[in-house]
């Protein structure tokens, strides 16, 4: 079997997503798995690896991250969103140094980090002033954008 290119897989996500709710559920890939022959194993396989932060969801950003679908430009800050995602999880925009570390220095965090280099972090932690403690998450993506374009 060759291995299915970048458009196919967005068509399964959009399969899968049945009710186009943007985001897969173990029971939308299961149906999926086992229509095309493949035992609940597989499918919970599957699912353990798509669904980066265990929210019981696959997002399309993981599913993307993860298949490795995104450009190689735009997959270090996709990570660093997904990140921010699973670390501000009331969504306020804003987030603590302290918190990101430590959800680094998690299962799920340390498997996430293998996408982005965390010392970027600490970087832009720096250029804010070692003193400050939180920071606005689209800062951090301005910051990061210029960057990686010098
Ligand atoms: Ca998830």
């Amino acid at each position: 079997m060759s291995r299915p290119d970048k458009q196919q897989l967005l068509r399964w996500f959009t399969e899968i997503d049945t009710e186009g709710n943007g985001f897969i559920t173990f029971e939308g890939l299961k149906a999926v798995c086992q229509r095309d022959g493949l035992d609940e194993s597989s499918a919970v396989e599957m699912f353990e690896i798509l669904d980066a932060n265990r929210d019981g969801k696959i997002t399309k950003r993981e599913y993307m991250l993860l298949l490795d679908i995104y450009p190689e430009n735009e997959r270090e800050e996709e990570t660093w969103r997904l990140v921010f995602e699973s670390v501000d999880e009331e969504g306020t925009g804003q987030t603590t140094f302290a918190e990101v570390e430590r959800y680094f220095a998690t299962n799920v965090g340390q498997r996430v980090a293998l996408g982005v280099y965390k010392n970027d972090l600490r970087r832009f932690h720096h250029a804010v002033g070692r003193s400050v403690t939180t920071f606005n998450t689209e800062d951090f993506i301005t910051w990061f954008r210029k960057e990686r374009r010098a």
